[in-house]
This record gives structure tokens, sequence and C-alpha cells, in this order.
């Protein structure tokens, strides 16, 4: 590029940026000069607002010439970097962490305190970037967070959505959707960088033309917009690196302005650039089940397109040869929202780079890896043929042609099977032509990973058996992980401490450590200090849902926790199948009252708001809810809580304080689960079904610490093979049909027995993900549950042996996992 070169006189444009002084003193000096200077307000006129954007700006100013540093770094060694592609990130809030990274939280409180401000009134000021749905988007901020820990350069790419994850609230005890506008009391953690934007192109039409006697296809698009990239940090925990999350925004482009300005009314064309910007408008709230709208594929077409040149056009050098490229990147695609960058790589190098076809593709294939994070076949996302070449005619003829060289290569290998070319056919004819995002991703992808070893073996033998078999050596795992800074360190300080205590303080970026916890289950002592642990933090999470106008947690009461998306597979209704054949026992005395546990069932979940049957369940479990825990026959037994708007931010306070991990899916359908894996690391013994990552965790705590029941995957294909009848189920037991009926009775429902009646129906005539069929296993797993919570002791222990072997689900451990068998990447020095 060709900007004229600075020629700086003066000493303090010369000398290196520095962070200002790390002390009390130097930490107060920067607040309130950021207090005065960026907010504008003296420290008496300041509101809490205020305080907390002063102080976000503060612990920024510490970590800005890190992060000079790890660019000017990376720009140096050329090392190969990561490019995370995700649609979504769902961060929690900053500012612990990034106080945390940079060793900053003793200064900022005693600075904070000598100003007059509890540091605490701020930290609930910041509202989270919920910019993600669940798993898959707390996955990504894990990963994130490990990688910059973990010195490897990264940069994570998606969406600056304008409006996150809906605010759920009860209304009647049904979910009502409210907008999260995350951005309106200002934004203190992105870097808007107008300057670097990228256009975006969408529609128009391709054509063929004369390149010096070469015939080269071109796209003649019909619109455009701006992606504007806004930076976040992402700090290492402890070791001064600093890592980019850019994420996009959509803005109106100034050719959008002069196409709609022509039209001649003002007004209207001011509103018409409103159309280029919804693109980053809002989030698509559902979880593992995409609707197949035109905008969702803009979104991903937009942020993938603007990361790809991005990358090219900013992070590499300018004379890069570009056959070069699979040694300076590799994009990761997280699930298929970003696999359009496949065919958009293959425009950037045939049609702009003008390589040939073959020498492209074989850089592409090296450039990309797909993690595959469903089994779900409603998961898996397809795009009709119609709306995508709408929206991307060239992207879809370079489609067609991977496709037809794939295609090739399949009857090569495997002869003119032609069932077989139907079933692996990137494209897909029934009920309508589509693209199949997953395929692409495979026949793309250097590598393709499942996210838990059952998940991974599923999609080897079912999913996508026939590549499987074609490239046995593409499919690996990577079991997931979460990071140990924010579920553990930042989450739980109280076990935190108590670990370090024990330990040594090594743990944070070595989980393995948690090892040396396993002796101490023997000692009463410590028993004793880690159950004291676990009751603060059930104090604390008990003020916390005081505080938002739900009663306080008993004493003595089991936390029974389940929190996750509300979705059908993983059968919410089971846990409340479990709460109301409780309850009905005690009621008719078929329970003795002093023989069942004292609990409290903890729910956390929002239901996508199109999905109705999902959103019964919420009503249901609300109005269940209402009447166990309003009934004198039942009192001081059992209570069902379910705060509204479950996040990052409440998990953080359950987590720590949960005595039991509900992990109850159909064995098959959760691809792996991460929830499960903070709350074993937080001390909660898991009850869980054969699946996902439930089935490495049983493994590593070993059968006495976990409480497995439920049929195992090869079992569930077993019955669907003999014919599975539900109402079989609710004939034998007892105990279920007694809960069913009093469901059905309208028990719940102020006596109007059609409240609940298409979800009761649902179960006994349908059930596709066999609640009834694992009901009876589930309660005497919960059988085995009292017993054993009766005997405190042996409970804290198993608690203490959970936590001593969670060590592998760190996320670093994922990072070097995706390092060695997919990345190849390696750390700055
Ligand atoms: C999601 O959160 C997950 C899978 C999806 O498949 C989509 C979304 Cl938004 C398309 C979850 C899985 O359900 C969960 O088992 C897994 O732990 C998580 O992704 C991270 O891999």
């Amino acid at each position: 590029e060709n900007t004229a070169e600075l020629r700086p006189t003066h000493p303090l444009a010369i000398a290196p940026v520095v962070a200002p002084a790390a002390s009390v003193d130097g930490f107060a000096k920067q607040f309130l000069q950021n207090l005065n200077f960026d907010q504008g307000v003296t420290l008496s006129n300041s509101d809490v607002n205020d305080q907390y954007l002063a102080l976000a700006y503060t612990v920024r100013d510490y970590l800005m010439a890190r992060w000079f540093d790890d660019r000017a770094q990376q720009k140096a060694q050329q090392n190969k970097t990561v490019c995370y592609l995700s649609a979504e990130y769902l961060l929690g809030r900053q500012l612990d962490n990034n106080l945390l990274a940079a060793r900053l939280t003793d200064i900022a409180t005693e600075a904070l305190a000598q100003c007059g401000i509890d540091i605490d009134d701020l930290r609930q000021v910041e509202i989270e970037p919920g910019l993600g749905n669940g798993g898959l988007g707390r996955l990504a901020a894990c990963f994130i967070d490990s990688l910059a820990t973990m010195s490897i350069p990264t940069i994570g790419y998606g969406i600056r959505y304008e409006y996150g994850i809906f605010r759920q609230a009860f209304n009647e005890g049904q979910q009502v959707e409210q907008p999260d506008a995350w951005l309106r009391m200002g934004s203190p953690w992105d870097f808007a960088h107008p300057e670097a934007a990228q256009t975006i192109s969408f529609a128009g039409t391709t054509e063929t033309y004369d390149d010096e006697g070469v015939e080269r296809t071109r796209w003649v698009p019909e619109w455009n917009v701006l992606a504007v990239p806004y930076n976040m940090m992402v700090p290492g925990y402890h070791n001064g690196r600093v890592n980019t999350l850019r994420l996009w925004r959509a803005v109106a482009t100034n050719a959008f302005d002069l196409h709609t300005f022509n039209s001649g009314d003002y007004v209207e064309s001011v509103r018409a650039q409103t159309f280029a910007e919804n693109i980053s408008k809002v989030l698509y709230p559902e979880d593992s089940t995409p609707q197949g709208k035109e905008l969702r594929l803009q979104q991903q077409y937009f942020f993938v397109a603007a990361s790809i040149a991005d990358f090219i056009e900013n992070v590499l050098p300018d004379d890069f040869d570009i056959e070069k490229l699979p040694e300076r990147v590799i994009f990761q695609l997280n699930d298929t929202h970003p696999v359009i960058g496949v065919p958009e790589l293959m425009r950037v190098l045939v049609d702009e780079k003008k390589l040939e076809w073959d020498a492209a593709w074989a850089i592409t294939q090296k450039c990309f890896a797909y993690t595959c994070h469903t089994l779900l076949p409603e998961a898996l996302e397809v795009w009709s043929v119609d709306l995508l070449g709408h929206l991307l005619p060239r992207h879809l003829e370079i489609i067609y042609r991977i496709n037809d060289e794939f295609l090739l290569e399949v009857r090569e290998r495997f002869g003119d099977d032609e069932m077989l070319i139907r079933n692996m056919s990137i494209i897909g004819e029934h009920p309508s032509r589509s693209v199949r995002m997953a395929y692409l991703a495979t026949v793309a992808g250097s590598k393709v990973n499942g996210v838990a070893e059952l998940h991974s073996q599923l999609l080897r033998d079912n999913v996508l058996k026939d590549f499987a078999t074609m490239w046995p050596d593409k499919f690996t795992n990577v079991t997931n992980g979460v990071t140990p800074r924010r579920f553990l360190r930042l989450a739980n300080p109280d076990l935190s401490s108590l670990i370090t205590e024990a330990l040594g303080a090594g743990w944070t970026v070595d989980l393995e450590r948690l090892r040396g916890l396993e002796a101490l289950a023997d000692d009463a002592d410590f028993r004793e200090r880690f159950a004291a642990v676990k009751a603060s933090n059930k104090r604390r999470l008990s003020s916390v849902l005081e505080a938002r106008g739900e009663a306080p947690l008993d004493d003595g009461h089991m936390l029974d926790v389940m929190i996750k998306r509300l979705h059908e597979y993983k059968r919410q209704t089971l846990k409340v199948l479990h709460i109301v054949s409780t309850y009905e026992g005690i009621v008719s005395g078929r329970l003795d009252v002093d023989e069942v546990q004292a609990r409290t069932f903890l729910f956390g979940a929002k239901a996508a708001p199109g999905y109705g049957m999902a959103k019964r369940i919420i009503h249901l479990i609300n109005a269940v809810g209402e009447v166990v825990s309003a009934d004198e026959r039942v009192k001081g037994k059992l209570k069902v809580v379910y705060p509204a708007n479950y996040n990052v931010t409440l998990a953080e306070r359950i987590i720590p304080a949960a005595d039991l991990s509900e992990q109850i899916s159909l064995a098959g359908k959760e691809a792996s689960g991460t929830g499960n894996m903070k709350l074993a690391l937080n001390g909660a013994l898991t009850i869980g079904t054969d699946d996902g990552a439930n089935v490495e965790i049983r493994k590593l705590v070993g059968d006495d610490n976990f409480f497995l029941f439920g049929m195992s995957e090869p079992e569930v294909e077993e019955l669907w093979a003999e014919g599975y009848r539900p109402a079989d189920f609710y004939q034998k037991d007892e105990r279920l049909r007694s809960a069913i009926d009093l469901i059905a009775s309208g028990a719940f429902s102020g006596g109007d027995r059609t409240v609940f009646e298409p979800l009761v129906s649902n179960l006994l005539y349908e059930d596709r993900f066999m609640a009834l069929a694992d009901f009876s296993t589930y309660l005497d797993a919960q059988d085995r549950v009292d017993a054993a919570y009766a005997d405190q002791d042996g409970w804290v222990r198993s608690a203490i042996l959970n936590v001593a072997r969670s060590g592998y689900f760190s996320s670093d451990r994922a990072m070097r996992d995706y390092l060695d068998r997919i990345w190849h990447a390696t750390p700055v020095s």
C-alpha cells in the first residue's frame, strides 16, 4: 500500500507504546482520566454506567500495548494463523475476564475503592454480549480464550449482531421474547474500523469474458453492502498475549445510496438503507434447527466473504504468493454456517487471482477444516438451489463444478452405483433441489471432526458413512472442552482458592493438575472445607435469585439443575415427569415423605421462538413449579425454580452451587454437551445417559461417581427397529401412568385439560425422543441419587473426585488436539 511514511520527531511518538503503571495509583489516575476525558463527566457527576465504561476503558488501556505487540510479532514471524469462522460467539461478560487475564483484579478493586466505588456495583452493569444461542457459540468463546492463553496466532471471525439472543420473560408461565439491545449503554470492548471495511456483493448474474485469450467467468453482482470490522481484544491468561476477535457489522454502501437516491425520493432512500443494514441486525434464535431463511444465508456469506478478503488483504503481506496460502492459514468451519466460504475462496482464487481450477481446489482443500456439532437430521443445513442461485449465482456454479468433479471421483472409486451417487451428491433432489452444506464441507475440508468420541463414531457410521469409507483419514474426533478461567477460576473463586492452596496456582493453565485432589477426597478436613464452599455458593446463588424476584433456596436441599436450551431431544419433559411422579407419590402416600430427599429443581432454558412444543414444555415446567412449590403437603421437600433469561452470567452463578447435573438426552442425540463438563468440574455429580461427552465423563470420574441410566445408542436403534409404542411403557409403569394422568387431568392448568393435551398425546403416541422408554430406569437412578445424597460424606467425596478427574475437559486440551490433529499451527515465540 502507498501510505506516506510518517516521520515523527516528538520523543513520545518515537517511543514504544507503554501501559499505565500497574499500581493502585496508576490505575486510579487512568480511571479518573478516562471518566473525565472519555466519558465526559466528573466523578461526583458520574453514574454507575459512566463508571463502568471508564473502568472498561482503563482495563483496555492496560491491554493495548500487548495487543499492538502481538500483531507486530505475528506480522514479523508470519506464522500460520488459525481463523476460526463462527456465526456465533456467546462471550459472557468481559470485565472480570479481562481484569483476571491482565492480573488487574486486586489493583482495580483497591483503586476504585479509593474513588469511593464498589467494583461489584460496576460488574452488575455490564450487559453480556449474547451473540450465540448455546453450546456452539459458547464453545467458540472458550476456544478463543484457550488459543490466546496458548499464544496461538488466532483471529476469531464472526458477526456483530445488533441484537443478540433474545431476553426471555415469563407471562403466566409462558415464554415471551424481548429484544436484547446489548449495545444501548455503550460497547467499551470493541473498536470500529470503518477504514478497513470490505464491500460484499450479492445477487446479479455471471458472464464469461475473454481475458487475453483465456475464457474466464466473472460475477456481475446486483447490490453491495459494506462490512465494517469491530475488533475485540482476546487476552490470554497471564501470558501477555492479546488475540483479536473481529466481528462484522453491515452498513449501507455509497453505491447503495446512489442506486436508491436516484429514485428521487430522498427520505424513502435513506429509509431504504436499512435493507442492507438488516444483515447484521439480529441473531437467529434457533439452536440446532435452522430455518432456511434468505437473510440467514446473507449473514453467512456476508461475514465469511469479509473474513476471507480481510485475511488475504490485511493479514498477509502485500507480495504474498497466494499458492502458499495453506502454509499461512487454516479456516476452521464452526458447523456448516460458514461453509459458503468454500466456493467463495474458489471464486477469489479462480476468478480474481486467476489460478487454474485444480490448483485453486488443491489450495482450498488444505485451507478448510470442518467441525460438525449435531446428529439430528433436521439440524443439517441445506439451502434451496433457487435461493442460493439467486443470492450467489457464481457460488452456485462453483458448487456444481465441485460436485461434478467429486462425483467423478466417486465413480472412479466405487463404479457407477447410481444409488450411491445420489446419496453422496452435494446436491440433493428431494423434496426439492438443495445444497447439502455438510456434504460440501466434508468434500472440501482437509479434516472433519465430531465433538465427542461417540458423536464422531456416529458421524463415521451413519451420517457421513459413505464419505468415511472413501476418506477414512479425513475423519477425526476432538472432544469439546471449557475454559477453566471463566468456569472455575472466575465463577467459583472459593473453590479456586481451596484448590490453589492445595495444589498451587498452576492448575488454571494445566487442568490435569486437578488430579492432585484425588488424594484429598479421603481427607476429612478437606471434605469439610469443600462442602463449606458448596454451601456458600448456594447462598450466593440464593441471593442472586432473590434479587431477581425469586424465592430464596432452602437450606439442606439438594440442588438439582438442568440448564441448557429447551429441546425435545434434551428431554426436559423426562425431568418434569420425575418431579410430577415424586410429587404425586408423596401426595398419594405411595412414597414415604421421610424417605424422599429434599430437593430444589432448577431449570434454565430458552426455547426458539418458533418452536411450539418447546414453548409448551416451558409452560408445563412453570405450571408444575407453581403447584408443587405452593402445596403444603410437600412443603420443605420439593421446590421448582425457573429463573427467566438463563444466560452465561447466570450460568456462572448456578454451576458452582449445583449438586446434581441433569444430562438426560436420548442416547445418540446430544453431540457432546459442555454444561455437563462445567458442572462436573465444579463438583456436581451427573445423572445421565450414555450420550455425547457423558460417556467420557463417566469413564474418567468412574461409575461410582456418576448415575448412569437409560438405553444405549444401539438399544435405541433396536427399539426403533422393533417398533416403538410409548403407550406400552405408560401401561407398564404405574409411576409413569400416575404422573402423565395427573398432567392430563388439568391438575397443573387450573382444571383445563386442553392446555397440555398436545404434549401428553405427543408423549403417548409419538415420543420421538423416547422419554417414556427411559422413564423407569431414570427413576431408579434418581432413587440411587437420593440414597447417595443421604450419605453426605460419601457424596462430598464423589464431588471432589469429579473435580479431580475433569481436567481433561479443559478447552486448552481441546486446542492441543485441534493443533495436533488438524491445524498444525505453532505458538508465537
Ligand atoms: C449448537 O449449540 C449445537 C449444535 C448445533 O448443531 C447447533 C447449535 Cl446452535 C448444528 C451444540 C450441540 O447441541 C452440543 O451437543 C454441543 O456440545 C455444542 O454444540 C458444542 O459442540
